[in-house]
């Protein structure tokens, strides 16, 4: 499956400097989910407890379908020194060594927070509060990084510039509003701070090597604006679902 493309560029245009490609990418921050009217009313404690654990429940299916997209792009990764790098990530989320504690990984401690927001473990990872949209968006995610040249779906990672904001918000804010939710739930938050920092320092090293024509640079932004949009959607998906719960 390829990704909507706005149409190719004057090709006369100079390509962007890399400090230019660089700001180009993060000015894309202004379409981030953060500033999702749903998100904005969850951090400003506008959501009910049921609301909070629809949102949960369905973010799991995004969190576990990230070390599988993940997997999909290191079979790709000719080069073993990006791999080295990549596949930190999977263990980011399935875990590593005796998978306790810290080493447990992030999909058991997404699991702590659907306990902590009063989700048991069966009824988080039966899938069965994942509504049709937020699905269909996360496996169009998996499945454009399965088929997407590797740089192309390291690119699509770079909304982790945009996240270090989004989990920093929910710490300051979920304590205040929704006291009820035990401070261990939201460790996953804490966590991903440094490694979203790490994984962009990587993606966007990537990123900026690759694509150095302007029209690549180009379609580095609608890829950019595809995985926007897909949290977008699933952020719209968990809206109309929740708000209804
Ligand atoms: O918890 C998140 C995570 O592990 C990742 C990996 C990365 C990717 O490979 O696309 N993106 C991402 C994100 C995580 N959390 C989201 C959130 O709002 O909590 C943000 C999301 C992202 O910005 O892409």
């Amino acid at each position: 499956m390829d990704i909507a493309t706005s149409p190719a560029p004057d090709p006369s245009l100079p390509a962007w400097s890399a400090a230019e490609f660089e700001a180009q990418l993060r000015n894309k921050g202004r379409a981030y989910h953060i500033h999702h009217p749903f998100n904005v009313r969850m951090n400003g404690g506008g959501c009910t407890p049921e609301e909070l654990r629809c949102w949960v429940a369905n973010r799991f299916y995004y969190q576990v379908c990230i070390p599988r997209k993940d997997a999909a792009i290191l079979a790709n990764m000719p080069d073993r020194a990006h791999r080295r790098l990549w596949v930190e990530r999977i263990l980011d989320h399935d875990g590593y060594g005796d998978h306790q504690g810290a080493a447990a990984g992030g999909i058991e401690a997404w699991t702590r927070l659907g306990e902590a927001v009063g989700i048991g473990r069966d009824e988080l990872w039966s899938l069965r509060r994942v509504v049709p949209g937020v699905r269909f968006a996360c496996d169009a995610y998996v499945s454009f990084a399965a088929r997407a040249p590797w740089q192309e779906a390291v690119c699509s990672s770079l909304t982790e510039m945009f996240a270090p904001q989004i989990h920093k918000d929910r710490l300051a804010t979920w304590p205040q509003h929704y006291p009820w939710i035990e401070a261990e739930g939201l460790q996953y938050f804490r966590s991903r701070i440094p490694l979203a920092g790490r994984d962009v320092e990587h993606g966007l090293r990537v990123t900026l090597e690759h694509f150095t024509t302007r029209a690549q640079q180009e379609r580095a932004l609608d890829i950019l604006q595809f995985k926007l949009d897909i949290l977008w959607s699933m952020l719209d998906a968990i809206e109309k679902a929740c708000h209804a719960a």
